[in-house]
């Protein structure tokens, strides 16, 4: 029956890790996958979502299946740390949301209404690059996916030859690729998979402008809120921006990174809409996307994080547990840039290991280096050069860089 199936590629990410676990060597280091691990290279569950889980268990809560669109306490406090207490859209009660597996099932939920009931486009543009699950999750859901140039080799920054030509990245989509008015345009929130390169506030507000201009859609996928600058509030500073500048806005949310809730699968979808009404009927809408493809989503997760967020000791506990991975994760910026820049005085310009934000770092190392760090020094990244930078430790860092000088010097 099945022998018309080809066998698929592995994924490029989640591939790395197969590989990894598959190595033998003791000195072997994994930076595929983006999962936050601890000064000792071990995952780390928050103390904020222990003491969750021991309030939880203490309260004996039943295990009913939860309405289509989630536990409602979760989808309000998620939506309030996203938009802001003060959002005018949820204060008005116009914001259409639902709980999601995570941030992946957010953005098919979104895709598949978009694509659904959008009524002026099913293109969406992806910056390039992108999360490498998006081009497949856009697809899937039947929009039609294309590419806006985001990212700039040469400089290992913003493409700012787009910024200096046009007005910004949302210009260089429209003037360069011709993007028909009203397109749907993803936009990564903060900290930007896999570049670590964000724009600044004042280039947000370009963007802002522009999008209004070409009245695109803007989709803010925002899966590390928290994980950027160390702060909630100031990594939503670009969809605050856009909804006080009178965009309605799509955003998909994940609380995998910056609770490490990875594996619990929390998340949620919404829509700015222009009132009570609307969003009633974004709603009901929403559910019959959703009650076909799983009926109704996890509860354990969605209660724990709701937990935190609505339990202000456990919220102030969290906020100094994000900043602490977000501070680590810059302290082992610094340090991989001193030893590939100073002690090791490798090839090549590398202020951009401590210029990158959030999670990632995008090295500029080649297909060929990657390859060969493997092969010889039993570390393991995606081929496009990104490294996890949570994967670096006191333990492994100095092995890493001496690593990575050997490969560039080769
Ligand atoms: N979006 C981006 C840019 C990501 O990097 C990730 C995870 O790595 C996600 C979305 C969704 O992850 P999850 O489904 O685990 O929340
Ligand atoms: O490292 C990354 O970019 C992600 C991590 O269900 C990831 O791909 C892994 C599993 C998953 C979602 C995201």
């Amino acid at each position: 029956t099945w022998s018309n199936v080809p066998a698929g590629p592995p994924d490029p990410i989640l591939g790395v890790t197969e590989a990894f676990k598959a190595d033998k060597d003791p000195r072997k280091i994994n930076l595929g996958v983006g999962a936050y691990r601890d000064g000792d290279g071990k995952p780390y569950v928050l103390n904020s979502v222990k003491k969750a889980e021991d309030f939880l268990r203490a309260s004996n809560p039943d295990k009913e299946y939860l309405p289509i669109t989630g536990l409602p306490e979760f989808t309000k406090n998620a939506t309030k740390l996203a938009y802001g207490a003060d959002s005018t859209p949820l204060n008005a009660n116009a914001i259409a949301a639902t709980q999601s597996i995570s941030g992946t099932g957010a953005l098919r939920i979104g895709g598949a209404f978009l694509a659904r009931f959008y009524p002026h486009s099913k293109v969406i543009y992806l910056p390039v690059p992108s999360w490498g699950n998006h081009t497949p999750i856009f697809r899937d859901s039947g929009l039609e996916v294309r590419g806006y140039r985001y990212f700039d080799k040469k400089t290992v920054g913003l493409d700012f030859e787009a910024f200096f030509r046009g007005r910004g990245i949302a210009y260089y989509i429209v003037v360069d690729q011709n993007a028909p008015e009203r397109s749907i345009v993803l936009l990564h929130a903060c900290a930007h998979n896999p570049t670590g390169v964000d724009p600044t506030p004042a280039q947000w507000k370009e963007i802002s402008n522009i999008v209004k201009e070409k009245k695109l859609f803007p989709f803010f996928d925002m899966a590390y809120q928290g994980f950027a600058s160390g702060s909630t509030d100031r990594d939503a500073l670009a969809v605050r921006l856009f909804v006080s500048e009178g965009h309605q806005v799509a955003l998909s949310q994940s609380f995998a990174k910056n609770m490490g809730l990875y594996g619990e699968r929390a998340g949620a979808f919404s829509l700015t809409t222009a009132d009570a009404e609307e969003k009633a009927r974004v709603e009901s809408q929403l559910k019959i996307v959703i009650r076909p493809m799983y009926s109704n989503p996890p509860l354990h997760g969605a209660r724990i994080a709701n937990t935190i967020l609505s339990r202000p000791e456990l919220y102030g506990e969290w906020e100094a547990e994000v900043k602490g991975m977000a501070d680590r994760i810059i302290s082992m910026r610094e340090r991989l840039y001193n030893e590939l820049a100073n002690t090791h005085k490798t090839p090549g310009e590398w202020g951009h290991i401590k210029s990158q934000i959030g999670m990632f770092s995008f090295t500029g190392l080649t297909a060929a280096q990657t390859k060969a760090l493997a092969e010889r020094a039993y570390i393991y990244m995606t081929a496009d050069g990104r490294i996890s930078m949570a994967g670096l430790n006191g333990k492994n860092i100095d092995y890493f860089a001496e690593s990575v000088s050997r490969a560039v010097k080769g």
